[in-house]
């Protein structure tokens, strides 16, 4: 059975949705970002992690997709031109919605007190913003980021949307704010939240 580690405070919540999607098993290993369990399965100390086939994967993309890819579900097959299209949108994802996030949160309450720059914040959110108007052209009527079929970038924007709404960055209405909507009711991230209590 796959062991996730981490907790569902953090990107982990991602693992714990993805196999929720895909109706797998799993193990959840409660451990703190940063702790000192953390580091001795991570050397960063990051999570989450997974261990899979007696082997640890670290980074909640690497796993979500590595997850997918095994199990046909999620995503589209690697060598095709959707795949290519569907990692564009991860790598959207990535740089420019988590990377604006996790910036905003490591000069709020990550880093050490004297190595944060509060005056990040309104360069974050007009990132942030730039971010949903191109995500509003490059979804255009579709349901999802793919068209008709939920993938791995639909997760990590929906999660990315829930972590912008905690950190109170601004959602635009509209076409953007009724997609988070659609993709943060599927039913595996209602269960994924009830079973680890999030
Ligand atoms: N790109 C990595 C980032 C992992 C990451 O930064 N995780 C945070 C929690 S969401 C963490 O463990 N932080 C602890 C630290 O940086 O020491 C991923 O997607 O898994």
């Amino acid at each position: 059975m796959y062991k996730v580690i981490g907790n569902s405070r953090n990107r982990t919540m991602r693992v714990y949705w993805a196999l929720e999607e895909m109706g797998m098993e799993y193990e959840m290993v409660l451990v703190s970002p940063g702790s000192k369990e953390a580091r001795e399965i991570n050397p960063s100390g990051k999570v989450p992690c997974l261990i899979a086939e007696g082997e640890t994967i670290f980074d909640s993309v690497a796993i979500i997709q590595y997850l997918a890819d095994k199990h046909g579900q999620l995503t589209f097959p690697a060598g095709t031109i959707e795949r290519a299209q569907q990692d564009s949108f991860t790598q959207f994802c990535c740089d420019e919605v988590d990377g604006t996030l996790w910036m905003a949160a490591k000069n709020s309450f990550i880093h050490p007190e004297e190595y944060r720059v509060p005056a990040i914040k309104p360069t974050a959110k007009y990132e942030f913003a730039k971010a949903m108007k191109t995500l509003e052209t490059r979804l255009g009527d579709n349901e999802f980021v793919m068209g008709d079929t939920f993938t791995i970038p639909d997760l990590l924007l929906g999660h990315c949307s829930n972590w912008a709404e905690g950190a109170k960055f601004d959602i635009p209405e509209g076409k953007v704010a009724e997609y988070f909507k659609r993709v943060a009711n599927r039913p595996a991230y209602q269960r994924a939240k009830d079973k680890t209590g999030y």
